[in-house]
């Protein structure tokens, strides 16, 4: 019997869940499903089907996340939601995102074997574009069930030209039905997200589980600089407009502003030259721009800096500079109530419960806003992540999987029903 089928050893059940959900890329040979992708299409297919066998009745929403939903003992009761994205970076791992996914279906499957109804409904959730790599947006899908999507995103395009509205529609969405998909607060009990670290913190506490505390705020950039072209054998140097040399000043400026501060990074993860010839000048430089900070003043003062710097550079090279930003959310504080209860159900399964906070952002920063949220981390070896070499064990995801079914059994509605 194949391991997806066996329920005596559901982290050997998940894991192969999950090679399978990695076969579905748009790069053979690595993991890359951007958001309204071919891959894209092919994994909410299969994940509807299985949210279905699951016992759920599922569907494809108008934003790209694939919903399933199991009803409570009362059909219609407010859910307790469970989700994270199965979007992926380019060349990713097989666990980021998909692994709270596919640990929420594998709770409700086991509760439908067992013939279990709860005392509420539960929703899982497989958000499409948590990375924000195809477009210049992020949270979009997370956005939009917490009541938060910028309609004025539809007009962003992929580097191909493609606007994200086409993208939707060509996807079988309808943008213009988005804004309907925002959850009340009444329907949505609490939001929990099972996710891998991504971080080096468990492993180096001997922990397969960990209690996420609070997620670090995220202010993201898009920056172009222009110079000018010139032939990179004739023009002398002092006269260049170099646009990629303003942009590797920029970096390891940027690098050492962040490096002055605990807990404050910042990092450039694309740049690109233009024309990009070995014997041109570049006359212009695309780069991005990731600064993150638990403290929310902290990151701004980073900000202010750090575009402070940009303008300083442009100026005495002679570079036009244009940034924008292209995402901006604060620092979330995960419920009390929830991290305690998530904490006891680890300490049930007989692990100490670590309580950390995340430096990678995620769909539970979006989903703060529509009710109380939390998450739950599972260890990966050596914190590797946004890398194929991203791995996690059968064992943890097993440990993660009845942490999360003890929390789901626990978890009490009347403690989180709307307090408007
Ligand atoms: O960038 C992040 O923190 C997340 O992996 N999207
Ligand atoms: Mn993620
Ligand atoms: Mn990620």
């Amino acid at each position: 019997m194949s391991a997806a089928l066996r329920n005596d050893d559901p982290g050997a059940a998940i894991m192969a869940r999950l090679d399978a959900l990695a076969g579905f890329t748009d790069e053979p040979g690595r993991v890359t499903r951007l958001f309204l992708s071919p891959s894209h299409r092919r994994s909410v297919d299969w994940l509807l089907d299985w949210m279905r066998e699951a016992g759920m009745a599922a569907f494809l929403d108008d934003v790209g996340n694939v919903r399933g939903r199991y009803e409570g003992a009362t059909p219609g009761a407010p859910a307790l939601l469970i989700g994270s994205h199965i979007d992926t970076v380019r060349d990713a791992g097989r666990y980021d995102g998909t692994l709270g996914v596919a640990l929420g279906v594998a709770v409700v499957a086991e509760l439908k074997r067992r013939g279990e109804r709860l005392p509420f409904a539960i929703e899982v959730i497989g958000f499409g574009d948590e990375e924000g790599v195809r477009f210049p947006t992020t949270l979009a899908g997370s956005r939009a069930i917490a009541g938060g999507f910028d309609p004025t995103t539809l007009a962003a395009c992929d580097p191909d030209g493609v606007s994200l509205d086409k993208a939707l529609r060509d996807f079988g969405c309808d943008p213009a039905r988005i804004g309907g998909l925002a959850m009340t607060r009444q329907a949505a009990l609490a939001y929990v997200e099972a996710h891998i670290e991504q971080g080096p913190v468990l492993e180096r506490n001997a922990a397969p589980l960990g209690v996420v505390t609070a997620i670090n705020g995220a202010t993201r950039f898009r920056g172009t600089l222009e110079g000018e072209a010139g032939h990179a054998g004739t023009v002398p140097m002092a006269i260049r407009r170099d646009a990629l040399a303003g942009a590797a000043e920029i970096i390891l400026g940027v690098e050492a502003r962040a490096a002055r501060e605990a807990d404050l990074v910042a990092t450039v993860g694309r740049i690109e030259a233009a024309p990009g010839a070995i014997n041109v000048i570049p006359g212009a430089a695309h780069f991005t721009l990731d600064i993150r900070a638990p403290d929310d003043a902290q990151r701004r003062a980073a900000v202010a800096d750090i575009e402070a710097l940009c303008a300083a550079t442009a100026k005495r090279r002679g570079l036009k500079l244009e940034m924008t930003r292209s995402h901006d959310a604060p620092a979330v504080v995960c419920d009390p109530r929830l991290v305690a209860a998530l904490a006891e159900s680890v300490a049930r399964e007989g692990h100490a419960p670590l309580r950390l906070p995340s430096g990678a952002g995620h769909d539970a920063m979006a989903m703060a806003a529509l009710c109380p949220s939390a998450m739950l981390f599972v260890r990966c070896k050596g914190g590797i992540s946004h890398n194929p070499a991203e791995s996690i064990t059968a064992a943890d995801a097993g440990a993660a999987f009845a942490a999360l079914i003890d929390f789901v059994r626990h978890f009490d509605p009347e403690r989180f029903i709307d307090e408007a």
